[in-house]
């Protein structure tokens, strides 16, 4: 049999350096999933078979988030597509590579209302606005490939292709004739090396220099440029916060790192961003201006590999664009040492101090477990190399605050779109992509009804091939939507709707047991420590289902005074959790404000 283009199609993404595709199979990609059988040269991509597709556009996500590399992910026709699209989007929001791959109906049908003949090309003209094309016929696939990969990766985007099905069992065309109106490309891209011009690093030097209170706020954008942070930290005598996606670029055991900003954030953030005089913003896009310096309190300068990201979040003086590290490196020798370290040392006594009060936090009563102790205990416990997900909920303001990172680890989330549901498919794309290491998910216990009791499966289905076993997910199980219930009660002054925000309860473990894994229940606060001992040393993967509280808050690094009248409006217009929640908060201060503290 000769070479069809669905053999093509993955000979070329394997040229990309594509090893691994998630998705999920249907008829109108039946002429892409037969050519994963036929070997040749054994250089084709593997199917990973997920149980959803959204979940293979999230592990798609991950796969790029946690290597740097392309990330692929496979659908088919209509109902399969329409799947993908959340995923994808959280991949577009937070700029990373992935390239979507779609059936549709054959090209004799198209137009005839045919059944699962959506207009695909029209639906993913948002989400992959970069490169959306429909492969019309077989010469097209060369270049749609090439282009999909490379616009991907350059432009750090959601690129799709879709093919038809009778296109995909036609005969490849692996080289166009040489004619009028053919397109001839190849395969291949290299990330270039982007720095400002020197005398925007001059005018920018010339800002920091001048500045006698440094703040500076790091993203996902400078994860591989730690160092150079640091040591421009250390020359400005500069605090550092991290956004949330940004939470690995420094380790969290640094006296100088405030740790998260915003609402998931910390106090130091909190005072660096008020008190500060001067901003230094790298890689990060972080929205709530509430938290940054008020307009004219600072001088700022930003840098970003990504022109068009740059002062939208404060009128900075000086943008440049650039990589994070090129740019911080060529910056430094213009930098001078700032000499008066007063401004750092307040910061630093800011840091020890909450570090000191998210011990004490954590070791305060909950019914039966407050989540902050199961935060606690297990960063005390995170193994080298380990690599975190957690979901949208209050799982994320734990992560954010009490999960304290160290060198060489790696952590990530739905950061821009926030979407509920990447906790355990981040995960399962985390051990796919370096099973060689320990992971965790943190998840609440909507996120796992929504899907990540079915990624389990997954887990399951796979785990014999990690080398390392260590692969915990834990479930807050608090039977509750926490997050939105405390949005309700501080941002809009509601109660607590029991009618859309009470959960079912689910037995998380057992059902991990029932699927060969392991489950661990904990409910009260002396298992804490153990069980993750325990869920650390065991030989396969574990569900750690906590039954936390839910009316402990994830409270602000500080309530505003109208958070704090719309939380009060909340207890007098009756939430039915009113008398624990004010015992829960009022213990949360009181402990922010003890003497010596
Ligand atoms: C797809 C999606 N739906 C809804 C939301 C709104 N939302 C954000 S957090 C949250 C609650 C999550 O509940 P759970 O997973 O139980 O975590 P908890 O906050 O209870 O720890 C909701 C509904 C969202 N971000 N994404
Ligand atoms: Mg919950």
């Amino acid at each position: 049999m000769s070479e069809t283009v669905g053999d093509y199609l993955l000979e070329r993404l394997a040229t990309w350096g594509v090893r691994r595709i998630y998705g999920y199979p249907g008829d109108g990609i039946n002429g892409i999933l037969g050519a994963f059988t036929r070997s040749s040269n054994g250089q084709r991509p593997e199917f990973i078979q997920v149980r959803h597709e959204e979940m293979a556009a999230f592990m798609a996500c991950a796969h790029a988030k946690f290597t740097g590399e392309l990330g692929v992910c496979m659908a088919t026709s209509g109902p399969g597509a329409i799947h993908l699209l959340n995923g994808l989007y959280d991949a577009k929001l937070d700029h990373q590579p992935v390239v979507a791959i779609m059936g549709q109906q054959a090209r004799a049908g198209l137009g005839g209302n045919y059944q699962q003949e959506v207009d695909l090309d029209s639906l993913f003209k948002d989400v992959a606005h970069e490169y959306v094309q429909v492969a019309m016929e077989p010469t097209q696939m060369r270049h749609l490939i090439d282009r999909a990969c490379r616009i991907a990766l350059a432009e750090r985007t959601v690129t799709a292709i879709i093919i038809p099905n009778d296109v995909q069992e036609a005969e490849a065309v692996a080289t166009p004739p040489h004619v009028h109106g053919t397109v001839h490309s190849g395969p291949g891209y290299r990330r270039p090396r982007i720095l400002p011009a020197d005398e925007d690093l001059a005018r920018a030097a010339e800002v920091l220099n001048a500045g006698s209170k440094v703040a500076m706020l790091v993203g996902q954008g400078a994860l591989h440029a730690g160092e150079e942070v640091a040591q421009v930290a250390d020359l400005l005598g500069a605090g550092v916060a991290k956004a949330l996606l940004g939470k690995a670029v420094l380790p969290d055991d640094l006296p100088f790192v405030t740790g998260s900003i915003g609402l998931l954030g910390t106090r130091p953030s909190w005072t660096l961003m008020m008190e500060c005089d001067t901003l230094l913003m790298v890689g990060s896009s972080f929205p709530y201006s509430e938290f940054l310096p008020e307009e004219g309190n600072a001088r700022g300068v930003q840098i970003d590999i990504d022109g068009k990201m740059l002062g939208i979040r404060y009128p900075m003086e000086v943008n440049l664009v650039g990589d994070s590290a090129e740019t911080l490196r060529a910056l430094i020798p213009h930098l001078q040492r700032q000499e008066d370290r007063s401004w750092r040392e307040q910061i630093e006594t800011e840091v020890a101090h909450w570090w000191r009060l998210m011990e004490d936090r954590a070791q305060m009563p909950g019914d039966p477990i407050n989540p902050q102790l199961v935060f606690h205990e297990l960063s005390k416990r995170l193994p080298d190399g380990a690599i975190l997900s957690s979901d949208s909920g209050s799982s994320a303001n734990w992560f954010a605050r009490d999960i304290k990172l160290r060198a060489g680890m790696m952590a990530s989330l739905s950061g821009t779109l926030a979407t509920m549901g990447p906790g355990v498919p981040y995960a399962i794309g985390a051990k796919f992509a370096h099973p060689n290491r320990p992971v965790f998910a943190l998840v609440g216990d909507g996120a796992m009804q929504m899907n990540g009791i079915n990624e389990l499966i997954t887990i399951a289905k796979y785990r014999d091939r990690w080398p390392d076993q260590r692969l915990v997910v834990l479930v807050l199980n608090n039977r509750d939507l926490n997050q939105v219930t405390w949005e309700q009660r501080a941002m809009s002054g509601d109660p607590k709707f029991e009618g859309s925000q009470d959960l079912p309860d689910f037995p998380y473990a057992r059902y991990a047991e029932m699927l060969g894994l392991k489950g661990i229940r904990v409910d009260s606060p002396e298992q804490v420590g153990p069980a993750w001992d325990e869920a650390l040393a065991a030989d396969r993967p574990v569900v750690y289902e906590a039954v936390t509280d839910p009316e402990v808050p994830p409270l602000p690094p500080h309530i505003t005074v109208e958070q704090a009248k719309a939380l009060s409006s909340a207890l007098l217009h009756g939430d039915p959790h009113a008398g624990r929640i004010i015992k829960q908060s009022f213990r949360q201060k009181v402990e922010e404000f003890l003497p010596g503290r």
